[in-house]
């Protein structure tokens, strides 16, 4: 823990910064994979599947038994869970559908926007320690509402060649069929290039490793977009006098067990609060399945004691958290002050927890400071927003003046003609 009683502000920046992280030199072995799938295609995965799962995969699609079978694998308690997590993610999501409003500008020209769905969209689905299935309604369940047609997913296998069972029901319930088995930078090339079963996409969304990291910037190149830049999962926690020490330390261990890179910072006004926090986070982590990646989380995380709460908004904006807590009494007077942050959890009862699983808003948040210049994961993620315009000759008549002077003053006179040639 890196520990800070009310630091001067010409040492902010610093606090703020991310602890950089050792950035292999990977684009040469990301190049390489791309071109191996590129050029082998399924047999390339599944040579890749042994080398880097260690899994016997003589197919990569997942078979509909497969599927099917998954149901049998969970309680029927994660099945209600997931479920009950679907329906409000799926409230949320589809309140997000705005009506197509057209707006006449002047009489006879009127414009609008109409949204469609990117036709063809991949998710990717870390395997390794967490197997994220809350990950696949974030991105399954507003795919499904923009009306894209195809989405696809992939996620490395075990050992055996088996795919987590959670991930599969849940996929399944959200009317994802495609499903396959490759993991890594080769799956997000697999999703960028083609291959014979999987289906080359549009746009590839999900979190991963800094080989994923690295791919699915690599996949730019190839016209896919990606859903944004991303980095370990973070957040900021500020709190008064009101707050909890232990409901703090529990939010704050929350992020830090996803892993030993994650961000967490604690920042208070009252000293009482901020040494009891640090207590209970020494506490709790002792307790913890994952103490071990929690603990290396926490050596670089800070807790910052402050004089002001207006002071701890204003560097809460400048770090910019993918999730900021206001477990404060007078939340509501503190939201007009938030300008950075991905997601705002407000009070002693709001806990992270809860949006990364059931209350209905997205966990695909931007990190590495990035919730400066980027919104989380929504509906508009999915979709593409055309505009559409009618003049009819009335209209073209209003504006026609106003085209011909401003072509002809930037020397494009066939742009001028256009309306010339038909007002004349
Ligand atoms: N907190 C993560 C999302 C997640 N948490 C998935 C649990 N499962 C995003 O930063
Ligand atoms: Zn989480």
């Amino acid at each position: 823990m890196k520990i800070y009683r009310y630091p001067e502000r010409n040492a902010w920046p610093d606090l703020v910064k991310r602890p950089v992280m050792e950035q292999k030199e990977i684009s040469g072995l990301i190049r390489k994979i791309f071109n191996t799938v590129e050029e082998q295609g399924d047999s390339a995965l599944i040579e890749f599947n042994k080398k880097f799962d260690r899994a016997v995969t003589p197919q990569i699609a997942v078979t509909e038994q497969e599927l099917e079978n998954a149901a049998d694998k969970i309680s029927e308690d994660l099945k209600k869970a997931i479920k009950q997590a679907k329906e409000n993610i799926s409230k949320f999501h589809n309140a997000q559908i705005a009506e197509t409003e057209k707006i006449e500008t002047v009489k006879g020209v009127t414009c609008w926007r109409e949204n469609r769905g990117i036709e063809k969209v991949g998710i990717y689905i870390p395997g390794g320690t967490a197997p994220l299935f809350s990950t696949v309604l974030m991105l399954a369940v507003p795919a499904n509402l923009a009306g894209c047609q195809e989405i696809i997913l992939c996620t490395p296998p075990d050992s055996s060649g088996n795919i987590n069972p959670a991930i599969l029901f849940t996929a399944k319930l959200c009317g994802i069929t495609k499903v396959f088995k490759t993991g890594g930078a080769q799956a997000v090339a697999a999703m960028s290039v083609g291959t014979e079963s999987i289906p080359k996409v549009y746009k590839i969304f999900g979190p991963g490793n800094q080989y994923v990291v690295a791919a699915k910037e690599y996949a730019q190149r190839y016209g896919v977009a990606i859903d944004m830049p991303a980095g370990p999962s973070e957040v900021l926690v500020i709190a008064d006098s009101q707050a909890v020490p232990e409901f703090c330390a529990a939010d704050l261990l929350s992020q830090a067990e996803h892993g030993s890179d994650s961000q967490v910072v604690f920042i208070t006004t009252d000293f009482k609060i901020f040494s009891e926090t640090i207590e209970a986070v020494e506490k709790q982590v002792k307790k913890l399945p994952r103490n071990e990646l929690a603990t290396q989380a926490l050596d670089h995380s800070v807790f910052v004691l402050m004089n002001s709460l207006e002071e701890a908004l204003e560097f809460s904006n400048l770090y910019a958290p993918e999730h900021l807590i206001l477990a404060l009494e007078d939340f509501e007077q503190y939201i007009p002050q938030i300008s950075n942050a991905g997601s705002v959890f407000l009070g002693n009862y709001s806990c992270e927890s809860a949006g990364d699983y059931a209350s209905g808003t997205n966990h695909t948040l931007p990190t590495n400071a990035y919730a400066r210049n980027y919104s989380g994961v929504s509906l508009d993620s999915f979709v593409k927003k055309i505009t559409f315009q009618h003049l009819s000759k009335e209209g073209l008549k209003k504006i026609g003046k106003t085209i011909e002077v401003m072509a002809e003053a930037e020397g494009l006179i066939a742009h001028k003609n256009a309306v010339s040639i038909r007002l004349k």
